[in-house]
């Protein structure tokens, strides 16, 4: 084992129940454990149908399990399941070793990431809902609020007496309802954000999908070119779950139209239900946006199983109805002709301005088709209708006549409404 590295070493355990999936969710799962700063040092899987009551593993499988926590000297195991509190205490007790399960994982690299304070109450209350259930087995752990780190920071413990139990449940409870307020707060002051961005009329365009798909890349890449200069750029990292605050901003495009572009936490299998619970709010910016980009790593060979996780958790958060344009990223890695657009999906690369620019050609046919092409005759006396056309349309033509300036310009459906008085002909 190399101790040259602060990573904490880990053994991943997982069960074979016959599913085609498997073997991507024991790789994603070392994945998961990467990102959360520990290594795994050895993988052990057993095939059965169902995980054992008591143990998860069969008997003599949790024997092996024992010896190998002693021969690689290590003293976490992760487990590819949830597992109920009675497995983690009875493997706890027969292999000495700190046991972590997928759920448990999962909102540990959230609490060590989360940044803003709305992302971190939302952590800070799926793992308390996550441990509620779990407490009898970690009855003498004093309660901190501490938001978790890589190694210790584990939910279990063992002996101890009811009333340490009692009071260590009111004190969970009473951070519950706690967090829950101050979250409420703070979605109040999110929402009045939002109403104001609607009455600008701005539309949002939103993107989603798996983690590690390129969201951030597609963000930063239309940043650069329609964002405005003092405009910073996004975290990209090859990381599971790089970006977990949305990010929005504002893009202009060479015709003057002006979309919201934001970058949302990506998704995972067996993402668990805890979070997703979380992501609502955190989402709450890709439920009213007038379209979805959904990223997909193209040259990912379980991108099938990555859109289908996608999809189900947008649903589960009710996001259901918001029309949808899929990038299919990451074309470079392959051998495929881009950018390549068939219908609402595109095969791209986020690296590519080329790619860019024909997603833009999408999202603006999709946003954008309320426009109409109008010519207008203002007076000359009208100079700020002149400047507010310049600046918020698109202008196709000026010419000057005796009697005012003629702009042939396209116009959302407010404008035109506004300056239909100086309409001279629909084309
Ligand atoms: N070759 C190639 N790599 C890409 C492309 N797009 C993104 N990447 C890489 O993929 C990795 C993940 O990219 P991100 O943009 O951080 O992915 P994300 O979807 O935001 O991931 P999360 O924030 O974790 O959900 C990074 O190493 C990127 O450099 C692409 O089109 N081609
Ligand atoms: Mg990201």
């Amino acid at each position: 084992m190399d101790l040259t590295d602060n990573l904490t070493p880990v053994v991943t355990i997982g069960l074979n129940r016959n599913s085609n999936s498997f073997d991507y969710s024991m790789t994603e799962l070392n994945n998961l454990v990467e990102a959360n700063n520990m290594k795994v040092v050895e993988s052990l899987v057993q095939k059965l149908d169902k995980p054992d009551p008591a143990t998860y593993f069969g008997k003599g499988k949790i024997e092996e399990l024992t010896q190998v926590v002693i021969d690689d000297g290590v003293n976490t195991i992760v487990a590819n399941d949830e597992l109920s509190p009675s497995q983690i205490r009875n493997i706890e007790k027969n292999t000495k070793a700190r046991i972590i399960d997928r759920t448990g994982l999962i909102l540990e690299i959230f609490a060590n990431r989360a940044q803003s304070r709305e992302a971190k109450l939302q952590v800070e209350l799926a793992k308390l809902k996550y441990q509620l259930p779990r407490l009898h087995t970690s009855a003498s752990q004093r309660l901190d609020q501490q938001t978790g780190t890589s190694s210790g920071g584990g939910f279990t413990n063992r002996g101890a007496g009811e009333s340490q139990y009692e009071l260590n449940r009111r004190t969970l409870e009473k951070r519950i309802t706690h967090v829950n307020a101050e979250l409420k707060e703070s979605s109040k002051a999110d929402l009045t954000k939002r109403k104001q961005r609607d009455r600008s009329e701005t539309p949002t365009v939103a993107l989603v999908g798996y983690t590690n798909a390129g969201k951030s890349t597609v963000m930063n890449g239309m940043i650069n070119l329609y964002g405005e200069n003092e405009d910073k750029q996004v975290m990209v990292k090859n990381m599971l779950f790089a970006t977990l605050d949305t990010s929005v901003r504002k893009l202009t495009l060479p015709d003057q139209k002006r979309f919201l572009l934001s970058d949302t936490v990506g998704f995972v299998s067996q993402l668990p239900h805890q979070l997703v619970q979380a992501f609502k709010s955190t989402l709450a910016e890709a439920a009213s946006a007038d379209l979805l980009i959904q990223v997909v790593d193209y040259s990912d060979p379980h991108r099938e199983l990555m859109m289908k996780t996608t999809e189900e958790t947008l649903a589960e958060i009710g996001i259901t109805n918001v029309p949808m344009i899929v990038a299919l990223n990451k074309a470079d890695k392959l051998e495929v002709q881009y950018p390549n657009r068939e219908g609402d999906n595109l095969i791209m690369s986020a690296n590519d301005e080329d790619s860019l620019k024909e997603l833009t050609t999408m999202i603006k046919e999709k946003i954008f088709k309320d426009y109409q092409t109008l010519s207008l005759l203002i007076p000359f006396d009208k100079g700020d209708v002149v400047s507010y056309l310049n600046d918020n349309t698109n202008i196709l033509k000026t010419d000057y006549r005796d009697d005012g300036t003629v702009i042939k310009a396209e116009l959302k459906d407010v404008d035109a409404k506004r300056f239909a008085k100086y309409v001279l002909t629909t084309d």
